[in-house]
């Protein structure tokens, strides 16, 4: 499909909230630079986010500086205003494992599941931990090398635990799409043991991209399917701003409906993205133009909150009626 790159913008039923960023550096109580790709549930009474905190390297020293990450936990009684834990809720430095990043969070039977990636020395690896506290995450599965994105749906569907997942095959992929990595889907009996990898949606179904897509905020369920959102990049032929040379990707938040009882068949994807990278907060930070969705609740209201990371910076919100929603990747507006 052809498209205008310049043309795309998003639709006026999303409000991005006037206070944004709802989280960012400054309201981190230990070493931060960038705080974002933050994952979000309902658990226990309160909301709860964990999010990715890069804190040794900042624009002065970013190219000689090796970047560390932890994850940071913060709740709220909102979902917009946002109290910080007084440290970091989890780190991981090891021979092997040099850091855990970009947790998305799914309550199943009143457990908090975190899917999250791990950059290593041998790859980059997707996995999936459980906690009951936040303090205490036991890692119930490390997918092999390159797999990310990974997100969780929040109950069995036909006895089996699902979730979608991003692996990155650089050598097998066609020649003219090379960094077009897909959205695939697994299955498993018990959250540990994951199999049946299915392809669900290659990066050239999906509509106004011509690179890569993967998993954004864990799917909720609608009457209409299940709701996932997801990255889309278009790789564009000029520098955009950012805190090293080169950057050219631009990265928005899709949506799609998959089938409520299997998941791995698409019932249909907006033909455009739900958020352009418009505002300042989204243009310039460490990477800008990136809008990297990670979190999504419907309120009984019928308001659903959408949480994206934002230039590799900070953590925004945008709010939107499910119903005007749905309509959009529908393609019924
Ligand atoms: C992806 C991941 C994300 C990041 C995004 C934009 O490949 O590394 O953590 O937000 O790129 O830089």
């Amino acid at each position: 499909m052809e498209f205008d790159i310049k043309s795309l913008k998003t639709p006026d039923f999303i409000k991005r909230y006037p206070g944004n960023p709802i989280l960012d550096s400054s309201q981190v109580p230990y070493e931060s630079v960038l705080t974002y790709n933050a994952g979000f549930a309902k658990f226990n009474g309160k909301y709860v986010s964990v999010f990715r905190n890069d804190y040794n390297r900042n624009k002065e020293n970013f190219m000689t500086a090796t970047v560390k990450i932890n994850l940071g936990l913060a709740t709220s009684d909102d979902g917009i205003h946002w109290q910080v834990a007084s440290k970091p809720c989890w780190e991981i430095h090891t021979d092997e494992i040099r850091h855990v990043y970009d947790p998305r969070l799914t309550v199943i039977d009143g457990k908090c599941y975190v899917c999250f990636a791990m950059d290593t020395w041998h790859g980059v690896r997707g996995g999936v931990a459980v906690t009951e506290d936040f303090d205490k995450f036991e890692i119930l599965n490390l997918a092999a090398p390159e797999n990310r994105n990974m997100v969780l749906f929040p109950e069995k569907i036909n006895g089996m635990y699902m979730r979608l997942e991003r692996p990155m095959p650089v050598y097998g992929r066609v020649p003219d799409r090379k960094e077009s990595f897909d959205i695939w889907s697994a299955k498993s009996p018990d959250l540990r043991y994951w199999g049946d990898n299915t392809l669900v949606l290659p990066a050239e179904k999906m509509p106004c991209c011509n690179s890569k897509i993967g998993p954004g905020a864990p799917p909720v369920k609608t009457p209409y399917g299940w709701l996932a959102l997801t990255h889309l990049v278009n790789k564009v032929d000029y520098e955009l701003y950012a805190w090293h040379r080169n950057w050219n990707k631009i990265y928005y938040a899709g949506a799609m409906l998959l089938d409520l009882e299997d998941p791995n068949k698409v019932l249909s994807i907006a033909k455009t993205p739900l958020l352009v990278p418009e505002m300042p907060y989204e243009k310039e930070g460490m990477r800008g133009d990136v809008i990297f969705p990670g979190g999504m609740i419907l309120e009984d209201s019928g308001e659903v909150k959408i949480y994206y990371g934002s230039a590799d910076t900070c953590e925004c919100l945008a709010t939107c009626d499910i119903v005007d929603l749905i309509k959009f990747v529908k393609n019924e507006n």
